[in-house]
């Protein structure tokens, strides 16, 4: 509907007068902007937030200004706003129109790399940080001002955002999700969905666990049995396969433009029936190293034991040649500073060494090492991160630590009690949304928390879906607001609101009780409006 300028303007003059425009709406909104103006939930919630009353309507044509860094910003906006419908202009500097993308370095002294500003008021939206990382959860932010139909593209109203102030910044550095590749393998296509969807809230690391006894998934050009054997099983009914170099090589650069980055993870000594069937010189004369052998060598392992197989360590030469042939390729096509070694569930006299070793192997090459806890049973070196599973190893070594507890992040258990094909070792009636919402911890030393998924019964897209959603919800709020701002129910609340946004990005979410999710419908397709974008490089 056009209405004449003039009502606008006569509109103006009567809020100077009477002095009344903070309580007052244009008397002729379409419904669906009245709808789309109520202040958003916020999730995870910013830092500070000051809602303001007016409210902000996008016009159909607007001009995207940005200075420094931020051409890439722009794009994203550009986006967001072409897949609502709007058009814009981007100019560089010049003269500014209704949105603005600022950098400024020197934020990053208050707000760190990550942190941002954003304004909306009734001249337009302005965005503000010190790097492009907070800019670009700027925009992520200003996203969820939008009316969830946009993730589809389905929006042909106008957008009215509500007047805000918010000055945000996350509480840890590391806020991660793990996605066990080798039980039952997600290929390229999935991965890029899980990381539009992280990155819409905020996380920032894929922790990907690559090789276990029922598989290994990525190409190592020197060991190529590794991908034509041990690529070639699952778990029982899970996929098998494998990703490809340059496929790897992909999905990071899709990351990194998401501020994501990857963590591999090559998991030694034990967890790697898969390379041992790939190439038996790693294995013992006896297959003793294979105890209690769970399957008859060479055959593949589909079951679901764990802590039975390990490289046959006292073959030193045979095992840290393959180790620093294969960590040595992976790191360099891995972008980010961090290769993760495994270490997990195995007994050997030679095991500290082993780990000494293959951390050593990992920072020649000008990376630093993960591991999951057990490794700080040795003396590693204390660049290394320790990854608390269960947080009962005590360590030689102090190290930054990421809580990964299995009793608060370990999404492959229940979203309710009894919840079919899950895990439930650590935690007999699952882990609830509360549970993982009412994670905190008063250790300096942590540097963040990871929630993970094992896919020992993770056997789809779906169910990958399932587990992660909506309690990857309260991981990100977790790792993002500190534990003094966070309360459950107001967390429950906005989260209500953002099962529309859910559905509409076509996640196959677990219905949890908690959450009012109405009776929306998910979208068929896992598209988002960000899925698949890449900004030109400026
Ligand atoms: C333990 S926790 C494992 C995995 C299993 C998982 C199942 C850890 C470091 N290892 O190998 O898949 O339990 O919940």
């Amino acid at each position: 509907m056009k209405i004449s300028p003039y009502y606008y303007l006569g509109f103006i003059l009567l809020c100077l007068v009477f002095n009344s425009c903070s309580e007052a709406k244009p008397p002729v909104w379409e419904k669906t902007e009245i709808a789309s103006a109520t202040p958003p939930g916020l999730i995870p919630l910013p830092k500070e937030v000051t809602w303001g009353s007016e409210i902000y309507t996008l016009p159909e044509e607007n001009t995207i200004c940005y200075d420094g860094v931020s051409g890439e910003i722009a794009q994203w906006v550009d986006q967001l706003l072409e897949s609502s419908g709007m058009s814009s202009v981007i100019s560089q500097g010049g003269t500014c129109g209704n949105i603005k993308i600022v950098s400024d370095p020197s934020l990053e002294e208050e707000l760190g790399k990550e942190g941002y500003l954003l304004d909306i008021d009734s001249t337009g939206i302005s965005i503000t940080g010190a790097s492009e990382a907070g800019l670009f959860y700027g925009v992520q932010t200003l996203r969820q001002f939008f009316p969830a139909e946009i993730e589809q593209g389905d929006w042909d109203g106008k957008v009215a955002l509500r007047e805000v102030h918010i000055k945000d910044q996350p509480f840890y550095s590391w806020r991660g999700n793990m996605i066990d590749v080798a039980r039952s393998f997600f290929g390229v296509e999935y991965l890029k969905d899980h990381i539009d969807r992280m990155a819409a809230y905020k996380l920032n690391r894929l922790h990907l666990h690559l090789t276990d006894d029922q598989g290994w998934r990525i190409e190592i050009k020197s060991k190529p049995k590794l991908t034509e054997i041990g690529g070639n099983s699952s778990v029982k009914n899970g996929r098998s396969g494998f990703l490809t170099q340059e496929e790897y090589i992909e999905l990071q650069e899709y990351a990194a433009a998401r501020n994501i980055i990857i963590v591999p993870e090559i998991d030694m000594p034990g967890h790697i029936y898969a390379a041992l069937r790939s190439y038996p010189e790693l294995n013992c004369d006896d297959l003793s190293n294979l105890t209690p052998a769970m399957t008859t060598f060479p055959e593949p392992y589909h079951e679901y034991r764990v802590g039975w197989s390990k490289f046959c360590l006292e073959k030193k030469e045979v095992v840290y040649d393959f180790v620093a042939t294969v960590i040595g390729e992976l790191a360099a096509i891995t972008k980010g500073p961090w290769i993760h070694i495994g270490g997990d569930e195995i007994k050997d006299p030679l095991y500290e060494s082993f780990v000494v070793k293959a951390d050593s192997i990992v920072r020649s090459l000008g990376k630093t090492s993960v591991g999951w806890e057990e490794v700080t049973k040795a003396k590693v070196d204390p660049s290394l991160i320790s990854q608390q599973w269960h947080g009962r190893v005590e360590p030689q070594v102090d190290t930054k630590i990421i809580k990964s507890l299995c009793s608060h992040f370990y999404l492959d258990h229940a979203n309710v009690p009894g919840q079919e094909n899950t895990n439930n070792w650590c935690k007999e009636s699952g882990v609830s949304i509360k549970e993982v919402y009412n994670f905190k911890t008063d250790n300096p030393d942590v540097i963040g928390v990871e929630a993970a998924v094992w896919s020992e019964f993770v056997l789809s897209d779906h169910i990958m879906d399932d587990r992660y959603w909506p309690r990857n919800l309260a991981v990100a709020e977790v790792a993002w607001t500190p534990a003094s701002k966070r309360n459950f129910s107001d967390f429950i609340e906005r989260a209500n609101s953002h099962s529309s946004r859910l559905g509409n990005m076509g996640i196959h979410y677990f219905l949890t009780p908690e959450i009012n999710w109405g009776d929306q419908e998910i979208a068929e397709n896992s598209k988002t409006v960000f899925s698949g974008f890449m900004p030109d490089q400026k």
